[in-house]
């Protein structure tokens, strides 16, 4: 009976790889022909960064790997440094120590060459905050607002004047629709490539982030307060993000969607915007009180 038992449950095993399988083939078949535009997400196995798709997010890519080779030179040699004392000056090996307490050539040395060390990393270090803080004039402006658990967008009155929500697709929605699970959402959020974008981050109920990897973008968003950032993306595309600070249960179901178009398309989308979604304008949280009410 066990053995049974086993035979079928293992068939049903296999089964159930197969499908999942099926399903990949599908999933890298559906997304094949959007080969073309450029993907923002993780990709399975990945050990470095997502390609940086604006100017900010290449230069920290490439003061990120810079660093990495610093701090690999700086260990090795401490590193070969300590095992060279431990074997060469161990008691058996060399049972008479000198007497020797200072030496002002080397300790002036290591004091002074890791302070130009850290000069050097202070220099590209600085020049990338700016790069990021200092916001150059936008000529989009969208305002994103997290809660508990999802985003929503708002367009302002001079850019279109509407606000939409965006919530994650659910798995199968997400495999139909050609995306990857979990980064998936019903309504992107669309930008025009080559403008600046100016975001502006809050949130309605606890903290929350938002965090799009491939524009080099985090910034927390605190209920009670309006942070700035900004993007240019280089190229069209969908790029995801997740919200980055832990705000709840459902906090790695709220992802976000950029899809980054074409001027025309962007115009084009802005008309079905302002048909489809809420104008800003138009007094959203009382009517919705009003119909709770009644
Ligand atoms: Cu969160």
């Amino acid at each position: 009976m066990p053995t049974e038992q086993n035979a079928i449950m293992k068939a049903a095993s296999v089964g159930r790889a197969r499908i999942a399988a099926l399903a990949a083939v599908a999933f890298f078949a559906a997304s094949a022909p959007a080969q073309s535009q450029e993907v923002g997400a993780p990709a399975p196995w990945q050990m470095g960064m997502m390609p940086p798709q604006s100017q900010t997010a290449e230069f920290m890519v490439s003061f990120h790997d810079g660093l990495l080779w610093l701090i690999t030179a700086i260990t090795l040699f401490v590193g070969a440094l300590l095992l060279y004392v431990i074997f060469r000056y161990n008691a058996k090996a060399n049972p008479t120590p000198s007497r020797t307490s200072h030496n002002t050539l080397l300790e002036v040395a290591w004091t002074v060459i890791p302070i130009l060390i850290l000069v050097a990393i202070a220099i590209p270090s600085f020049r990338l905050l700016r790069e990021q803080l200092i916001i150059p004039d936008a000529d989009i402006v969208v305002k994103v607002t997290g809660h508990a658990w999802y985003w929503s967008y708002e367009y302002p009155e001079d850019q279109g004047g509407f606000s939409f929500i965006s919530t994650m697709l659910d798995d199968d929605e997400a495999l139909a629709a050609g995306q990857p699970r979990l980064l998936a959402v019903d309504n992107e959020m669309v930008v025009p490539v080559g403008k600046v974008v100016k975001v502006q981050v809050t949130a309605a109920d606890v903290l929350h982030a938002f965090a799009l990897p491939s524009f080099g973008l985090k910034i927390d968003a605190v209920p009670g307060r309006l942070n700035e950032t900004w993007f240019q993306a280089d190229r069209e595309g969908i790029y995801y993000g997740q919200c980055s600070e832990l705000c709840g249960a459902r906090h790695a179901f709220m992802p976000i969607a950029v899809r980054v178009v074409s001027e025309e398309a962007y115009a084009q989308w802005l008309e079905e915007a302002q048909a489809t979604f809420a104008s800003v304008d138009a007094p959203r949280s009382v009517a919705a009180g009003a119909e709770i009410a009644r």
